[in-house]
């Protein structure tokens, strides 16, 4: 069996469902090299009667190039959940291709799933998110910025400083309490930016509730937004001006969901007896909030964040609890509340989403996912069009392979990490670790693989985030490798996340330093690395194969750093062609793995240039760090 001629995956072309319903039959396209094999089957597994299955395929065509056949097989419509897996033979040996790959003896991980009735959200799949800081965005609303000394956070005096500085102020031990006056009215304000210069559709913010920190992520109240952002009518406008088609396309907000801990200060934890006329869980042993918490030694040993004292955690206890219901399982709970009217948000980033537990547990466990299953189920009760994006480092399977949790996660592990590693030789953290392109392929493809894929359409891949160092930063400065990463970002499966700055390789490094204040001078439409993310996010929006379509690889070579992938459907081929070196190469890119036919044109989309395609090649010049996208 020649392998280089195997293809399939759950692009359109090769699945007609890859949503199915429980009444829909799978029909399966597998491709091989023109006469080459004898017979293949499809394997699969079905979780309704836990046994395997074998659908022998049929031939069925011939591709235009007439390099190859595609054979078809149908796995029968149910409710169940199946995972697949082909097998093929050649009379005298015998291939297996699954999601993770081709290999000679069979695998026993990494098959291809169909989830019958899990869908994710369209517009997270088609969209470009924006991550904002609030505080350090824009300051649209003097009026309401902090006053020196106006919040108390963990032993430090607040600091308000002036907009516009290059870097947080280093205050010891005090970093948390420094502010900037950046608000909802200002990214209200920058819309046309966001939407228009940009290109972007999607708003993540980073927590916007009442909180003495600048983060906020040590929640005083869920149900308000922190007077220093603006009030819940801010965030009502925000939300309209957003989904509003009146300053470009049609938005969408997503907020972060911060449930596997409150801050001390909270009402229900009040440690410094902030609130009048109530007694947190801090304050007595009798507090009707006290069983919310988990104290080891009432009441300066209890389980937090970290074990960070200002983060204490929350006891999920059982099905239908008080805190469940308060944050997710009731019709007045926190992430019911703000996914209505009037506020209409369209999703949740869930931070440490991970931890969420009974008890004082760790998380990761049964009764997280328990819990997962139903904030999922209470998120799409009020709107089944709402995403679900968890904060997790690593390979987020466990909370996305079963269709029941989240509809993505963060993409650390399958792009942020694989992505700095190769352009920059640093990983996330800034240490060095470099990457030959043919890891950086494999690596992409081994992630790829962990998740069904209308959930690696919905995957957050953003080179930055305010956990981890500037990718700027990691690049050392050299905007060449922000434009190389923005044609990847912008032609790879799942949702491009720029997080503010990064398009125009906004510099810092770990955490305050990667909150920089946007910098309105340099973050222009005239901005070279800002111009070209606006025409990237453009070809991307044009092209729904770039969003949807199948992903093949179609060259890596380790000596000249060149990478060279395909993505396509009933509609169009793209061939995407990377230069990683620093100086300019001439890539060869084998476009007749994508059926390409001698004599037919492609045409270069950043340049406009036309390009022939001749023995089943395409020859283009691509400058070091920098792309072509050779569509048809
Ligand atoms: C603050 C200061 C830091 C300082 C720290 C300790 O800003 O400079 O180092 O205190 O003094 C929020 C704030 C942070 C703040 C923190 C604690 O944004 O600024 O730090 O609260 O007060 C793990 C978790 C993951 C978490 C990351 C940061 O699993 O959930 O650590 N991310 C979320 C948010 C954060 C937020 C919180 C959680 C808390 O995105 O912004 O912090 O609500 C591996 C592991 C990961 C691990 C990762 C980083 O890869 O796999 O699990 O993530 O390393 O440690
Ligand atoms: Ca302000």
């Amino acid at each position: 069996v020649e392998w280089n001629g195997l293809f399939h995956d759950q692009g359109p072309l090769y699945d007609n469902h890859v949503e199915p319903t429980a009444a829909q039959a799978v029909t399966l396209t597998l491709r091989t090299f023109k006469g080459d094999i004898s017979s293949a089957n499809i394997k699969y597994y079905d979780s309704a009667d836990g046994a395997f299955h074998w659908v022998a395929m049929s031939w069925s065509a011939n591709d235009a190039t007439g390099n190859f056949d595609f054979w078809k097989g149908t796995i029968p419509a149910s409710a169940s959940k199946k995972y697949y897996r082909f097998q093929i033979n050649d009379g005298s040996a015998t291939a297996w291709l699954n999601a993770a790959g081709t290999t000679s003896a069979e695998p026993s991980s990494g098959d291809f799933f169909i989830l019958p009735g899990f869908t994710t959200p369209a517009w997270m799949k088609n969209g470009v998110m924006y991550q904002i800081f609030p505080d350090r965005f824009y300051n649209g609303d003097a009026g309401n910025d902090v006053g020196n000394g106006q919040y108390t956070y963990a032993g430090c005096a607040t600091e308000k400083h002036a907009w516009g500085s290059s870097v947080v102020a280093n205050v010891s031990g005090c970093n948390t309490a420094v502010f900037f006056g950046g608000d909802l009215a200002g990214i209200d304000q920058k819309l046309g930016y966001i939407k228009n210069t940009v290109g972007a559709d999607i708003v993540y913010l980073n927590p916007v509730f009442l909180s003495p920190s600048n983060h906020k992520y040590d929640t005083e109240d869920y149900m308000t937004v922190d007077p220093a952002f603006g009030s819940n009518a801010t965030l009502q406008t925000l939300s309209a001006d957003l989904h509003s088609t009146a300053n470009g396309p049609k938005g969408y907000l997503v907020l972060d969901g911060v449930f596997n801990h409150t801050g001390d200060t909270h009402k229900w934890f009040d440690r410094y007896n902030w609130w009048t006329g109530l007694t947190g869980a801090y304050e007595s042993q009798s507090s009707p909030t006290y069983g919310y918490y988990t104290f080891q030694s009432w009441p300066n040993t209890y389980s937090a964040f970290f074990g960070f004292s200002s983060m204490p955690k929350l006891d999920y206890g059982a099905s239908g609890s008080a805190v469940r219901n308060a944050i997710y399982g009731g019709t007045g709970s926190v992430v019911q509340t703000w996914l209505k009217s009037p506020y209409s948000i369209d999703g949740w980033r869930l931070d440490a989403a991970q931890y969420l537990d009974a008890g004082g547990g760790n998380g990761s466990d049964t009764a997280n996912h328990q819990i997962m299953a139903e904030l999922r189920s209470a998120v799409k009760s009020v709107n089944a069009n709402a995403d679900i994006l968890g904060e997790f480092w690593g390979n987020a399977g466990p909370w996305t392979a079963g269709g029941d949790q989240w509809d993505g996660a963060m993409n650390y592990d399958g792009f942020t990490q694989p992505v700095s590693e190769w352009i920059t030789g640093r990983d996330y953290g800034g240490n060095a670790a470099s990457i030959p392109v043919s890891q950086f392929d494999s690596w992409l493809h081994g992630t790829r693989a962990n998740y069904p894929t209308n959930v690696q359409q919905a995957m957050s891949n953003f080179l930055s985030s305010h956990d981890i160092s500037r990718f700027g930063n990691r690049a050392g400065g050299d905007i060449w490798k922000t434009y190389l990463a923005l044609f990847f970002q912008m032609t790879y499966v799942g949702t491009p996340t720029i997080y503010y700055g990064d398009e125009y390789g906004m510099q810092g490094g770990a955490d305050p330093d990667n909150r920089r204040t946007f910098d309105w001078s340099v973050g222009t439409a005239t901005n070279s690395a800002v111009a070209l993310t606006k025409k990237l996010v453009a070809i991307r929006n044009a092209y729904p194969a770039l969003r949807t379509g199948s992903f093949m690889t179609l060259l890596t070579n380790d000596t000249s750093k060149l990478y060279a992938y395909g993505r396509f459907d009933a509609s169009n081929r793209i061939a995407v062609a990377l230069n990683n070196d620093s100086v300019t190469h001439t890539v060869t890119v084998p476009v007749w793995q994508l059926s390409m036919t001698n004599g037919s044109t492609v045409t270069e989309l950043i340049s406009g240039t036309h390009y022939t395609v001749q023995n089943g090649q395409i020859s283009v010049a691509v400058n070091g760090h920098y792309g072509a996208i050779l569509a048809q």
